[in-house]
């Protein structure tokens, strides 16, 4: 029997802006909205950011994660997962807080630095809704994300030992999984873990079909059985490429924080409707998606009883 596919819905992340698509989610409510309604759409897991609610520039303060965190659990029992990549050009501190504060089930770990340029979407809109965007765009032409291997053992050590919390490691590139090979060898990582292969995001490795599957056969090499594998993919290679996770037995990632579309040209008016598009292929396939409690069972989550919100 294959694996049911576990899909992580991402609802707003800290790459779009405001002005890219009315449907991305910015204020607590609509962010709690946003994953409830992935989650009754059949996401299995919920990647979450927090925005300043006038704005919509990404932001690290307790008091928004605090407006939104409850009512998604209480709404759902999709795991919650807080990202520790924040908003680029955070710095550590901030990008940690929120996990580190409500010990979710689940957090984001980068395992790796590397340039992330989002600045070739700056020329693709005039009349911006606020003045940070296009500036956080287009410094990211001179940016280095960082995740350093200090800051990576620093995320284990707060977070996976002290909370419990376990990781979706995300890997933009070929090293990205030696270097999580490396914190495995160390015992620092124990099994089962879950890696998110990132494709697509300038500075990372591109997404040609050929990357995918020497990833995952590297994967393969450098972690047999003691692992999870999932996929996601910016903008259009969105779903092609959780189409092709799910044929290859893995699991895949969808949500507006990776594509803001639906289809070629045509915004997506919600993440439940990304789901409900992936959750009809997985099931076209003949496969099914994984409910929330056969992935804690899958990952060796610590449960919702244990999370501080
Ligand atoms: N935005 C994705 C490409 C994080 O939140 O830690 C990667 C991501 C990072 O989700
Ligand atoms: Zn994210």
């Amino acid at each position: 029997m294959p694996k049911s596919v576990i899909i992580t819905c991402a609802v707003t992340g800290g790459i779009h802006t405001p002005t890219m698509s009315p449907y991305l989610p910015i204020t607590p409510d609509q962010i709690a909205d946003a994953a409830i309604g992935a989650s009754e759409a059949g996401a299995t897991i919920i990647h979450l950011h927090a925005r300043n609610p006038e704005t919509g520039k990404p932001d690290s303060r307790l008091e928004i994660f605090e407006q939104f965190l409850p009512k998604i659990k209480d709404g759902c029992d999709s795991i919650l997962n807080i990202s520790t990549g924040g908003g680029l050009g955070m710095s550590r501190e901030q990008r940690i807080l929120a996990a580190n504060t409500f010990s979710p089930e689940m957090a984001s770990l980068n395992v790796g630095s590397m340039n992330f340029g989002i600045f070739p979407m700056a020329e693709k809109y005039d009349n911006w809704q606020h003045e940070w965007e296009p500036a956080f765009l287009n410094m990211t032409q001179d940016f280095i994300f960082p995740n350093t291997f200090a800051d990576i053992e620093f995320i284990l050590k707060e977070l996976g030992e002290t909370h419990g919390t376990r990781f979706e490691f995300e890997c933009y590139d070929l090293g990205h999984l030696y270097n999580l090979a490396y914190f495995v060898n160390k015992g620092m990582i124990k099994p089962p873990f879950f890696v998110q292969m990132v494709f697509g995001v300038l500075g990372g490795v591109g997404a040609d079909l050929d990357n995918l599957v020497h990833m995952h056969n590297v994967a393969n090499k450098l972690f047999g059985d003691d692992y999870e594998w999932s996929v996601l993919a910016a903008g259009r290679h969105q779903m092609p490429f959780g189409t092709q996770s799910a044929m290859l037995g893995g699991n895949l990632r969808v949500g507006l924080e990776d594509s803001l579309y639906i289809r070629r040209g045509e915004l997506a008016t919600s993440n439940a409707q990304q789901v409900t598009q992936i959750r009809n292929i997985i099931e076209g396939l003949g496969l099914t998606v994984a409910t929330p409690a056969e992935a804690r069972e899958r990952l060796a989550l610590k449960g919702v009883e244990h999370v501080s919100f």
